[in-house]
């Protein structure tokens, strides 16, 4: 009996004049360290959010903020979108290369944040004629770590390839005859040039979007929705 009173005052107690506002909901935001995270903390700024850590010097995956109502977590760049598909994390920042090989399920893209920019490209060693291969419709191998990507690229070209799936240092491969070609991000190209290849076409453009777990944009919008409107500002 004394149980049961002391329940009912503490559930009287919450919804009481006093508390007629709702405890926040806690708002999980994924990134990936590196140049996502450094170019999103102005961001973040602008949103209020400050990280209380450095994920490149704390070994802390779990970052708290300055805000009670928010925390980061450190993950792989092309483990974002996973995190936040399945409700792990509420928001996230991700390549547009990353969401087109994960394929976006469950996820809403409301924003290019206009970050982290460069182009997916082919490229090839120096001195390889790639437009007389396409010309004679050669079958070229292709290494890449963008397989979708690659494989709706050259598909639309009405090329086939055999794609070579590597998970790093693409720009090898040509070098020691696994590939003709590869598909890869380019910034400022010193990375070609440094292992003498080219590039020779560009599939797109990439830069960092922010994605939104479906279900939190309902459930959690009250939270959600001035952190996509601070981020809008931001970039505008
Ligand atoms: O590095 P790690 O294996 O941990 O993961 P990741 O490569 O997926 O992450 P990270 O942090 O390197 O990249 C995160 C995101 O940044 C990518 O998903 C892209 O959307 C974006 N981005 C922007 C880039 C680049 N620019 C970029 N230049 N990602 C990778 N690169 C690499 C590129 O693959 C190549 O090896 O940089 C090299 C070329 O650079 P330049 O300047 O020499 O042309
Ligand atoms: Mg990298």
């Amino acid at each position: 009996m004394l149980r049961k009173r002391a329940k009912f005052s503490l559930f009287a107690l919450q919804f009481s004049a006093f508390r007629i506002v709702p405890p926040a909901a806690l708002i999980t935001i994924a990134l990936s360290k590196g140049r996502i995270f450094d170019e999103a903390v102005p961001l973040l700024a602008a949103a209020g959010v400050a990280t209380s850590e450095d994920p490149e010097t704390s070994r802390k995956l779990i970052l708290s903020t300055n805000r009670s109502d928010v925390r980061v977590i450190i993950v792989r760049a092309t483990d974002v979108p996973t995190y936040v598909q399945y409700g792990a994390a509420d928001v996230g920042v991700a390549g547009k290369d990353v969401l087109d090989e994960h394929g976006g399920r469950g996820l809403y893209q409301p924003l290019d944040l206009k970050i982290a920019r460069c182009r997916m490209m082919v490229a090839v060693k120096e001195g390889f004629d790639y437009q007389q291969a396409v010309r004679q419709g050669a079958r070229l191998r292709v290494a890449t770590k963008y397989v979708q990507t690659a494989r709706e690229h050259f598909a639309g070209k009405g090329m086939h390839v055999d794609l070579i799936r590597l998970y790093g240092s693409m720009e090898l491969a040509p070098l020691v005859g696994l590939a003709e070609a590869i598909v890869d991000l380019v910034s400022t190209g010193h990375t070609l040039k440094a292992n003498g290849l080219c590039a020779v076409e560009e599939i797109a453009p990439v830069s960092a979007r922010l994605i939104i777990n479906q279900a939190a944009l309902k459930l959690k919008r009250d939270a959600v929705q001035p952190l996509l409107d601070a981020f809008g500002r931001a970039i505008a």
